[in-house]
């Protein structure tokens, strides 16, 4: 009788597994400040990112995917809650997100899954509802840097921050339970500011001569002031932390402007290189780190200084110095993508694991000679997406156009899961356009934006605004009351504001209507007050 029963217990508990073990695996690598423009995938030349690409070969790959509001701990809320910023809360990037509610890992639970969320966090509290968490504490260190974990202890990692995160990644995938399906989140903290890159990558594209974009020198004509913000790499990207560059560089800052009568040399030139990079953010790095760094970056201080740049010549060097920077740091997170993805092909994961991924928002990378993100714009509105799913081979090497938002990631997850979603999620699943790519009129609604954060670091206008295939129309609020319309297909830079023009209207008019019912379906009072107002 004992054995029968065991017998059936067994047979029980196998017909459990497999059908749980059915259910896809998921894995989220959310990149920070990761610009699809710096993608080989979409249609960068200049550097290759072939570990991304490997996820677009066997995948669909999206060329407008949007954020709901563009900066990282916002966008990271969006896609824990599937909300917008008005609705969960986290508007600007020094909030707390209650993570103590019911979201998507709660949600994930409840039907079986294990859930976790390793790098970079930004949401103010801890992580909570997941079965396995370790952070870094807000923005992270690009060397040895600390987690904190499940315990609320504190750890340093020894070693650069893409390799730590996948040592982790790995080490969890070790310890997991195999009997339930899992969803990944892996936070990276590259491309952030300030771009500092691996050893082994420092120098990569030091030959190579990046183009200026052809916004390089906008002179913003035609457009509200809110373009008039801080964060041109002219003005604002700095020499010292920025770009690395010793400064100032002798021993005494120059005074007055003058620069020291006395001009330093030789060794007294070499002790303050040595000196300097053993500051700031150089001070986690071991005494091999720190060698690296004041080798590679004490010598393009020396070249500098010979240049004795200024006016444009002095943005453009600050120009290549800041494409070399980033897209080293991107050459080490492209790596380590790809040591995950070779993870799950040796360990007989890649067949059942839908790979994920996009970055927080988008960036500029020299567009209308700008860095940073935060506005309605195109190359900050979009982020890359990027999805892999093996039960959908068809996808492979698929270009999707259709607008789909980082409110709808969850609802997407969810509905990957074979769960339904919440009553609570404002975002909608687009698992129906990667069944059938071909699918027309999706969102016709429009994507909904909303930014927050002002001044911030950059001082961009707070705004919100309706995006279609065809055109974004952007209502500016503070700082700046203006509204701003563009031409997408037409004028894809958004060089020239139609908000005036006789002939778009009509356009403007529809466009309008479309916004105000946007804000009034997801409930943002705020922007529904601002609306109404005559400007
Ligand atoms: C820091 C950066 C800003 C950046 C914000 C938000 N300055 O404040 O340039 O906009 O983070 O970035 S830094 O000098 O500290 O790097 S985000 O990724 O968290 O949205
Ligand atoms: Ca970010």
């Amino acid at each position: 009788m004992k054995r029968y029963f065991l017998f059936l217990v067994f047979c029980l508990c196998t017909v459990v597994s497999f059908a749980q073990s059915k259910r896809p695996n998921i894995i989220f690598i959310l990149s920070d400040d990761h610009a699809y423009q710096a993608i080989s995938a979409y249609g960068n030349k200049l550097i290759s990112t072939p570990n991304i690409d490997r996820i677009a070969k066997s995948g669909a790959l999206f060329n407008n995917a949007i954020v709901a509001n563009s900066i990282c701990g916002p966008s990271r809320a969006c896609l824990l809650t599937g909300q917008y910023s008005h609705k969960n809360g986290y508007k600007v990037n020094d909030g707390v997100l209650d993570t103590n509610q019911r979201f998507l890992p709660q949600v994930l639970s409840e039907s079986g899954y294990q859930t976790a969320w390793i790098g970079k966090w930004h949401l103010g509290s801890l992580p909570h509802g997941f079965d396995y968490w370790n952070v870094m504490p807000v923005q992270g260190h690009y060397f040895n840097p600390d987690f904190i974990n499940q315990k609320n202890d504190t750890v340093l990692f020894q070693g650069y921050v893409s390799d730590v995160i996948t040592q982790l990644t790995k080490s969890y995938l070790e310890k997991r339970d195999t009997n339930k399906p899992f969803f990944l989140v892996v936070g990276e903290k590259a491309t952030h500011r300030e771009w500092l890159p691996d050893l082994q990558d420092l120098g990569t594209y030091d030959a190579l001569k990046f183009p200026l974009p052809s916004t390089f020198y906008d002179d913003f004509k035609g457009r509200s002031a809110a373009a008039k913000q801080l964060m041109g790499i002219g003005a604002v990207m700095t020499l010292k932390t920025d770009l690395k560059i010793k400064q100032p560089f002798g021993e005494k800052p120059s005074v007055n402007n003058q620069p020291q009568q006395k001009a330093v040399k030789g060794k007294e030139i070499e002790e303050s290189i040595l000196r300097y990079y053993q500051q700031g953010e150089y001070a986690r790095m071991d005494s091999i780190q720190s060698r690296a760094y004041r080798s590679y970056y004490g010598q393009i201080t020396k070249e500098f200084e010979k240049l004795n740049l200024s006016g444009n010549a002095l943005k453009e060097w600050k120009f290549q110095r800041y494409m070399k920077d980033y897209y080293a740091t991107a050459k080490s997170l492209d790596r380590n993508i790809g040591e995950i993805l070779d993870y799950l092909d040796q360990n007989g994961l890649a067949e059942n694991t839908i790979v994920i991924y996009a970055s927080d928002q988008g960036f500029y990378l020299g567009e209308h000679g700008w860095f940073d993100k935060r506005f309605m714009y195109e190359e900050s509105l979009k982020t890359p997406l990027i999805i892999r799913i093996p039960q959908l081979p068809q996808l492979k090497d698929k270009k999707l156009n259709q607008v789909v938002s980082n409110v709808d990631w969850a609802p997407t997850i969810l509905d990957l899961a074979g769960i339904s979603k919440p009553h609570f999620m404002q975002g909608k699943s687009f698992l129906p356009v990667l069944k059938n790519p071909d699918i027309k009129n999706w969102k016709k609604e429009g994507g909904y934006y909303h930014y927050y954060e002002y001044p911030g670091p950059h001082h961009v206008s707070p705004h919100f605004g309706i995006r279609t295939d065809n055109y974004v129309l952007i209502r500016f609020y503070k700082g700046v009351e203006a509204w701003e319309l563009y031409d997408l297909k037409s004028d894809p830079k958004e060089l020239d504001n139609l908000i005036d023009n006789k002939k778009y209207s009509a356009v403007k008019e529809k466009l309008k209507e479309k916004l105000k019912a946007l804000i009034l379906t997801n409930e943002d009072k705020e922007a529904l007050a601002i609306f109404n107002q005559q400007l």
